[in-house]
């Protein structure tokens, strides 16, 4: 294809138009994206790829603006991909992404991209992964996914991150009750933004108190205090992100990381064409249609419905 050489010549441009091509997931775009993705996937696996997920209004995006010009003064490229399911429009993402992350727009060494509601097919995961790859082969250094880490389908896109920085904040409640949402497994940095605020050094302790409870812990998270608004801690926070880095690289715990994250892909991906398909099917395949009636009509359970469905499965219909 060749948008796949303009984007491995360095066209931001074709990088725009494939981000586009990737996220798109009309049945119609399948073949297109597919086939990018294909061209794409050698030239992926060398960039770094850091999560930072927290509550809203936790100051996130605040967070990767200044971690992005901290970044930019060592020399590296990057990519920012700021994930939030919880708007309805794309464009609602954007406007306050703009507003925190403007410094850099600029930049030819920075590529910013928002995703509204997407994944409707439940591809929410999948296209971020996918997005994460554009820009890995385009040659960012490294990539940032920022996301609000409510919801499964936001855990699920933190695990395409290589490091994932859980951030908290002084006064958004109970800490311990936020941690126990799942957050607490997939945090390897804790950051402690809004430190110029009362009660961030009680956060910091409640954080240190909690991890103490885990015994048999690998990689203990560092937590690191950090002001978004002023530059306060960005270097210890990217020092920490570095620190699991060579954490991870000596232990080889990356490779095996990487390895169960392809074998979730490809799983994933299978599961992604099924319901693609059975939403399709829904609406123009009569045999299913009609099995979906005899289910209604309780003459066969849903299990039989589902193993009729699964044995005639044709792919090419859609
Ligand atoms: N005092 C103080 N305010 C901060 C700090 N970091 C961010 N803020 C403010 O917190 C508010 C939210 O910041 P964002 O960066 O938009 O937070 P976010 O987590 O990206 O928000 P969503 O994407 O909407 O979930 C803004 O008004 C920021 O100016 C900080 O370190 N100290
Ligand atoms: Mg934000």
């Amino acid at each position: 294809m060749e948008i796949v050489k303009e984007i491995l010549s360095g066209n931001k441009r074709a990088l725009a138009r494939a981000i586009t091509i990737v996220e798109n997931e009309d049945l119609e775009g399948q073949k297109n994206k597919e086939q990018l993705l294909k061209e794409i996937y050698p030239y992926t696996g060398k960039a770094y790829i850091i999560g930072i997920t927290g509550s809203p209004g936790a100051g996130k995006s605040s967070l990767v603006n200044k971690l992005t010009e901290h970044i930019r003064r060592l020399g590296l490229t990057v990519g920012i991909l700021a994930v939030d399911p919880t708007s309805p429009f794309t464009g609602g993402a954007l406007l306050g992404d703009r507003i925190r992350m403007q410094d850099h727009f600029l930049d030819p060494g920075v590529f910013i991209r928002s995703m509204g509601t997407r994944g409707s097919l439940g591809g929410l995961a999948k296209s971020t992964k996918d997005v994460v790859k554009v820009l890995d082969a385009f040659g960012m250094d490294i990539i940032i996914i920022e996301t609000v880490g409510v919801g499964q389908s936001e855990l699920d896109v933190m695990y395409a991150a290589d490091s994932t920085v859980v951030v908290l904040t002084p006064g958004a409640g109970d800490v311990v009750q936020t941690l126990k949402a799942g957050i607490m497994e997939i945090a390897d940095i804790f950051a402690v933004n809004k430190a110029d605020m009362v009660g961030a050094d009680k956060v910091v302790t409640q954080v240190e108190a909690m991890l103490d409870l885990k015994d048999d812990i690998k990689w203990r998270p560092p937590v690191v205090k950090v002001v978004s608004t002023s530059n306060q801690g960005l270097d210890s926070l990217y020092e920490a992100i570095e620190k699991h880095r060579k954490y991870l690289e000596k232990t080889g715990e990356l490779d095996k990381v990487r390895k169960e994250r392809a074998l979730y892909e490809v799983a994933e991906s299978a599961v992604h064409r099924v319901r693609a398909y059975l939403n399709h099917a829904l609406e123009s395949n009569e045999e299913l249609v009609g099995l979906l009636e005899k289910v209604t009509q309780k003459t066969l359970s849903p299990d039989e419905a589902a193993n009729t469905l699964l044995a005639n499965i044709k792919f090419s219909d859609t």
